[in-house]
């Protein structure tokens, strides 16, 4: 075949979304998209000797720049192996077509980079406008046209759910309907849930704030006005805050209006026949827990396709403390942005807030069809998050008694794993980060806090074969994104600290997702010799349905679970995997291998992270 044409054979392809054939796993592994030439460098030999082996490291033209000893580390259970540890951190010299070997087992050639190209941080900040609800996307703004697709859900205005939930109990609805069209569609499915929304646009909002604060030019221009593919560009304002704006004005219409009454569940209270309890509020200022359709619906439904009735269901206390947070942030980042937005902002946080401590136990707990549950009884570190955020933007001593009296500020409690349903941290980092208000001792105190959280992730390195600051012997939904939120914990500690460990940390951490796993797999997409390529997405359901496209680069698994194998994939998979390795890439495995706004949000973060602090 002559090169043109095996060129346009391949283009076809990647223009009909394709999956692309992969290289075999190797038998040593490392990030697959290369190395900083000046960072720590570690590559892993799965073997079952006991003793160190000699490895080599040859350059392109296959002369021999470094040999040493593998460390052995013995027996990971995370993996299920044997494993031994390649350190080859002393190798500076940016190059590619480098290779390691042990005996007869090589790795592919790897590249070592000494400066950050951004692609990683653009590819993954496209996903959000790639989920995009409302409008359509476009082909100039996506990587291929098949991308490219008409608005879903224009409008998004529903009335609250009022009909029978899958136990039975019929909800009363509400005299009113809401307008929430736009934001980001969570997940595979195209429910929009505030708790989740709000922690990601949080995670993305905080990557800009620590670049402001700090004071990170490198960073600050990576996300600059004109930098994303966004259709806000040229606008005046940075890109990341555009697409975290799309967001925010979704989360903003979930406010129930002043003046309106709601019956909703209270606590735990259920009557003889396992209903819940409903009694007639105030519910002004609280916020829907999420709108989404009254059933699943299948995969492939592109989002234009889906005709589904959507729902508001009822608020709950979390997803206002959430809009509390998320809001009172923004009202801080916006400031000079748009001072009116900023102050819309502030007004929605404040009623919010006011209206969770009204009602302090709303909780989501009820099981409806057609979307997830995002479900939390457990609400103290949703008040310090709301607090915190409310505080550091308006100093006003009321946030600061909700805040002394929280087991979280005085450190009686750990603020623990940052997740959408564990959110204390991102108060801590927020106290820890922003000028604000608190007195010396204080701030020192929550700074301390947060080292503390990310010595204990540096410990957990030690702990497992692959060097990575997670070292949990169950792994959860969406483990990447766990690992991952660590990693924004550990690049906080590194701001505030400069101890070098933090940021090897971080970069273990993104060696991981990026293939230096038991798999040998990329789990992003588009990045590196084996990528992720089938989601559990209703859109990017290529290898569902042929008429669909494969992903876009720069979207994150949520990577191994050994805890809910229940889709059709896991199933047959339970108890034959070590935890690192639940995981196929198959669009039915919606515990293993769906996408999420709130995992790649720190993707997103950890790639503009280690972009600005690259050696
Ligand atoms: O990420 C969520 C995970 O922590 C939960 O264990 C799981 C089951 O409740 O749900 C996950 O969230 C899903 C959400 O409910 C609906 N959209 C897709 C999300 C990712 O699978």
């Amino acid at each position: 075949m002559r090169p043109g044409l095996l060129f346009s054979a391949l283009t076809v392809m990647m223009m009909a979304g394709a999956a692309v054939a992969q290289d075999a796993p190797s038998p040593i592994v490392l990030n697959q998209t290369g190395l900083e030439s000046a960072g720590p460098k570690l590559a892993i030999l799965a073997d079952p000797a006991t003793t160190p082996l000699d490895w080599r490291l040859t350059d392109a033209q296959g002369r021999t720049v470094a040999t040493g000893k593998t460390q052995p580390f013995g027996d990971d259970a995370a993996s299920g192996q044997h494993v031994h540890q390649i350190d080859f951190s002393n190798v500076r010299q940016a190059g590619q077509g480098y290779r390691l070997t042990v005996g007869d087992k090589a790795s592919r050639p790897f590249s070592l980079t000494a400066t950050p190209d951004g692609r990683l941080l653009r590819a993954s900040l496209s996903f959000f406008y790639q989920q995009r609800s409302g409008v359509p996307i476009e082909a100039a703004l996506v990587e291929r046209p098949d991308l490219a697709r008409p608005a879903g859900h224009r409008p998004d205005k529903a009335t609250c759910f009022n009909l029978a939930d899958p136990k039975g109990q019929v909800w009363p609805g509400c005299d009113y309907t809401l307008d929430a069209s736009g934001g980001w569609y969570d997940a595979g499915d195209q429910g929009k849930y505030v708790v989740n929304g709000g922690i990601s646009v949080w995670t993305l909002v905080n990557a800009y704030e620590r670049a402001q604060v700090l004071k990170r030019p490198r960073a600050l221009a990576e996300v600059a006005d004109g930098t994303l593919a966004v259709p806000e560009r040229g606008n005046g304002v940075p890109d990341l805050l555009d697409e975290a704006r799309f967001e925010l004005e979704f989360l903003l219409a979930m406010q129930v209006p002043e003046g309106k009454s709601l019956e909703v569940p209270l606590g735990d209270q259920k009557d003889n026949a396992g209903h819940y309890v409903l009694s007639r509020i105030d519910a002004g200022g609280l916020v829907h827990q999420k709108i989404a359709d009254a059933h699943w619906t299948g995969l492939p439904t592109a989002p234009a396709d889906d005709h589904v009735t959507r729902y508001l269901y009822y608020p709950t206390t979390a997803a206002s403390l959430n809009l509390a947070a998320v809001a009172a942030q923004a009202a801080r980042v916006w400031k000079d942005v748009d001072a009116a937005f900023a102050q819309r902002c502030l007004d929605a946080a404040r009623r919010a807030f006011a209206a969770a401590q009204r009602h302090p136990d709303i909780l989501a707990q009820v099981a409806f069809d057609g979307s997830g549950g995002y479900g939390d009884t457990h609400l103290a570190d949703e008040v310090y998050w709301a607090a915190a955020e409310l505080y550091a933007t308006t100093g006003e001593p009321a946030y600061l008694a909700v805040l002394r009296a929280s087991p979280y500020f005085t450190g009686a409690e750990g603020t623990g794993d940052l997740s959408w349903g564990s959110v204390a941290t991102a108060g801590a980092l927020t106290l820890a980060l922003a000028p604000s208000h608190l007195d010396d001792v204080d701030r020192r105190r929550v700074r301390a806090q947060v080292t503390a959280l990310a010595d204990g992730y540096v410990a957990d390195e030690g702990k497992t074969g692959y060097r990575l600051p997670f070292a949990s012997a169950a792994y959860p939904w969406g483990s990447n994104g766990a690992i991952l939120s660590r990693a924004m914990v550990l690049g906080a500690a590194y701001d505030l600290t400069g101890k070098a460990a933090y940021r090897t940390a971080v970069v273990d951490a993104a060696d991981y997702v990026l293939g230096r796993n038991p798999l040998d797999r990329s789990y992003v997409t588009g990045f590196g010799a084996r990528p992720m390529q089938n989601p559990h997405h209703r859109f990017w359901a290529h290898q569902a349905d042929a008429r669909y496209p494969s992903p876009p680069s720069g979207v994150l698994s949520g990577g191994p679970n050994s805890s809910a194998m229940d889709d059709p994939v896991a199933k047959t998979m339970k108890g034959n995997c070590a935890p690192q390795t639940c995981w196929a890439d198959d669009y039915r495995a919606y515990t293993m291998n769906e996408v999420t706004i709130n995992w790649n949000a720190p993707l997103a973060w950890v790639a503009l992270w280690l972009d600005d602090t690259a050696p």
